[in-house]
This record gives structure tokens, sequence and C-alpha cells, in this order.
């Protein structure tokens, strides 16, 4: 069972830290295409070694257990355990994640499973990936090979990762995998996503009893305008990247304005019920109404002025997840984890200005839980300095430093502080009661 307390812990994502991609029969992912396409990625890294974790896993579990973390958010590699996407099993792929989740077991780290975290196999998009909604099924059918294998220790299931980010920067914007430039034609990628999330959240609770939730990616709007038309735009804009990826699944269907193909049923299958929602979250956006027609779209994106900023030049606002968890207990009243929250900075082993994000995160965190805010955990991007998406190896956003050549990792500053901080924070109290 998932610890009641309240989880204190660190998220990762297969192909950001796994490496061994050809290793024990694991398919080719649209992330392997995309990695070696000229011109996509920073220095034209890959994820082909990342952090070496496949080899080096049983090294990262003891360096979760000197942090004193409650839970490891992790993701399963679709490609390890059906390597064409559908068919035949590859059980040398599922015995990987057996043995780690058996090893945090034995540390007392509960395992939370991440299934989609976007390294789809190739041949599933050869066959028209989310577009198609085949997809779906075939997502369904993959969360029951792995329940059948995991149910029994996977603490707490996440179906998707960051669905809005899948579709706008992997199929409207093209700078992420697939990289497809469709615009608002990739709008059916977010039905398959979520009809895939609702099939598997059947296909989970039917073989398991862990609770099952999403992360989803969201953030505060902030609107930088006075007149009606910036009002009309900032609703569009959080409609776009907040409301869509939650209201289905609570079945209060698709806030207005959005068509997709959506066949008899399919809004009954999004909306089985879920356990919790995941939240990741980086930065609020600042919004107002689109100052040409250039892009087609009701609304522009503003910079926010007067914050920090990290080493991605994402505005520091540690207020924004203080407004948005009170928002969402508030619309949604389910229970809520952070299940990222982190930082790209460089500097190492002295990384002070992570300790800060953190300590202000924290901070914020703790005054809207006292509020009564139902916030059930609160997990750290990322454990390890890893890959990190179309940045390559460029953006560290690591508690522990990774030199990739060598793969030797070394705790920074921030690991010293998330450690004393857990370990005061469970002497604190009230650490038992959820
Ligand atoms: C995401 C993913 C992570 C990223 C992190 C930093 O949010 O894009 O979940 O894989 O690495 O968010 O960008």
């Amino acid at each position: 069972m998932l610890s009641d307390r309240f989880l204190w812990g660190v998220s990762t994502a297969s192909y950001q830290i796994e490496g061994a991609v050809a290793e024990d029969g694991r398919g080719r992912s649209i992330w392997d295409t995309f990695a070696h396409t000229e011109g996509r990625i920073a220095n034209g890294d890959t994820g082909d070694v990342a952090c070496d974790h496949y080899h080096r896993y049983a090294e990262d579990v003891e360096l979760m257990a000197g942090l004193g973390v409650d839970a490891y958010r992790f993701s399963i590699a679709w490609p390890r355990v059906l390597p064409t996407g559908a068919g035949t099993v590859n059980h040398k792929g599922l015995d990987f994640y057996s043995r780690l989740v058996d090893g945090l077991l034995e540390r007392g780290i509960d395992p939370v499973a991440t299934l989609f975290h976007w390294d789809l196999p190739q041949e599933l998009q050869d066959k028209g990936g989310w577009l198609d909604r085949d997809t779906a099924y075939r997502f369904a059918d993959y969360a029951a090979v792995v329940a059948d294998a995991l149910g029994d220790r996977v603490r707490m299931w996440i179906t998707l990762n960051e669905p809005f980010v899948h579709t706008v920067m992997g199929h409207a914007y093209g700078t992420h995998a697939p990289g497809l430039t469709l615009g608002f034609e990739s709008f059916p990628t977010i039905h398959h996503q979520l009809l895939g999330h609702g099939l598997a959240v059947r296909a989970l609770r039917s073989r398991t009893g862990s609770p099952i939730s999403i992360a989803n990616n969201y953030s505060p709007v902030v609107l930088c305008g006075e007149t009606d038309a910036d009002q009309a735009a900032a609703y569009a804009y959080d409609a776009l990247h907040n409301r869509l990826f939650t209201e289905p699944l609570l079945g209060r269907g698709y806030p207005p304005g959005f068509e997709f193909p959506v066949e008899e049923g399919d809004l009954d299958i999004i909306a089985t019920p879920i356990d919790a929602l995941g939240v990741n979250y980086y930065n609020p956006t600042g919004v107002r109404a689109p100052q040409s027609d250039e892009t087609g779209l009701p609304f522009e994106t503003v910079e926010l002025d007067g914050y920090a900023r990290t080493d991605f030049g994402w505005p520091v606002v540690p207020d924004g997840l203080g407004d948005l968890l009170t928002r969402l207990h508030t619309d949604y009243r389910l229970p809520l984890y952070v299940t990222e929250s982190g930082c790209s900075y460089a500097e190492s082993p002295d990384d002070r200005r992570r300790v800060e994000y953190l300590r202000d995160h924290i901070a914020v965190l703790d005054r809207v839980r006292a509020s009564g805010v139902d916030v059930r955990g609160y997990f750290v991007w990322s454990l390890l300095d890893n890959f990190e998406w179309a940045e390559g190896y460029a953006q560290r956003f690591g508690l522990v430093h990774v030199d990739f050549p060598t793969g030797t990792r070394t705790p920074k500053s921030s690991y010293a502080w998330y450690r004393d901080h857990i370990a005061a924070a469970r002497l604190g109290g009230g650490e038992d009661q959820a």
C-alpha cells in the first residue's frame, strides 16, 4: 500500500536517464529517431547512454535511500516492454523494472510508475501514433501487461505525463519527438491520449489496488492587459493549457470551443474515476490578446518581467505553485501530488540557487497545506542531471551532478539540503496524517 504519510520524492523519466537503448531487446522509440535526426537536439546529443541508469540503477537507488525519500517517480519505456508497441512482450525489459521496484521496496521507497513519458514505440508512430485512435487501445494493452508484472509492487500509477506538452511540442510545433508541425491539426492527439488514459485506468483498476493518477503540466495564467480581449485571451489559454486535460477526466467534458474526433462512449471512458491529480509546476504564463492574426491563436504569450530566471530562462515564481494548488483543490477536489518541481542551474556542486528555489517552493507548499489544500506529496525534478529533451545535456536539473562521459554521480548542495529538509519535516510531526 502507498504510504499514507506526506510523500517526499524525486522524479525521473526513462528516455532521460536510462541509456541502453539497444539492450536486452528494447525496441526503438520516437525519441531515438528524433534525437538521431540532424539538427533536432542541442549539440547533437542523444539519449543513447544518458545517465546509464539501466546499468547503474542500484547506485541510484542508494542515492535515493541517502536522501531519505518516501517515493520515487520513474517512467517505464513502452518499447522496452513491447518492442513494437504491441504483441510480443519483452520479458527482459520488464525484468529491469521488476529489479528496480524490488530495490526501491527493500529501501522503503514507494515506487510510483508513469506509463508514458513520451517515448512511444516507433512502430506505433509509423502507423500514425497518437493521431490514430488505435494507439489509445494499444496503450491500454501495454498498461495491462505492466500491471500484470508489477501491479503487486507499484504503489501509485501515473498514466500519461504532460499530454499538453506532448501535443504542442511534439505534434503542433515539432520541437519534440515525433517532430510534427501540424498546428491545430495536432488536436486529435489530445483526444486520443485522454482516451488512452481512460482505457489504461480501467486496465489498471481491474488488476491492482494502487491509486491511479495522471501528471499534467499546469501553468497559472497571468493576465497581461486590461481589455476585454485580453481577458478572453487569458480564458482561452487557461482552457487549453489547464482545463482541457483535467475536466474531461472528472466527467465535465471538454471546455467549449474545442473540436475532437469523439465517438460514442469516449467521454465516459475518459471520465473513469482516478484517485489523484499529479501536478508538474515550473512557472506561470503571461497572456494577452493576440497583437496580430499571424498565428491564428486566440491569445499571445508574454514574457513575465521582474523575476529571477533559471538557466533555462524560466521565471522563478514560488507563489505560482500556491495559486495553482489552491485553484486545483477548489475546482476539482481531488488529492494533489506535486509530481515535478525543480529548476535548471549549471552550478555544481554548490548549487545555491537550487537550494533557494526548493526552499522557497516548499515554503509555499507548506503554507497551502496548512490552509487546508489536500496536497499529499512533493517530487523534485530531478534526482539526476539528465537528457533534457531538445536541450540535450545543456540544462541540468539534478540534485546529483552527472559527469556524462564517465557517468560519475556527485551529490550537490541541494541534495544535502533536501535530505535535511525531509528529516526535519518528519521530526516536525504532522507527516503521518496525509
Ligand atoms: C517535462 C517533463 C520533464 C522535463 C522537466 C524539465 O516537464 O517536460 O516532465 O521530462 O525534463 O519538466 O523541463
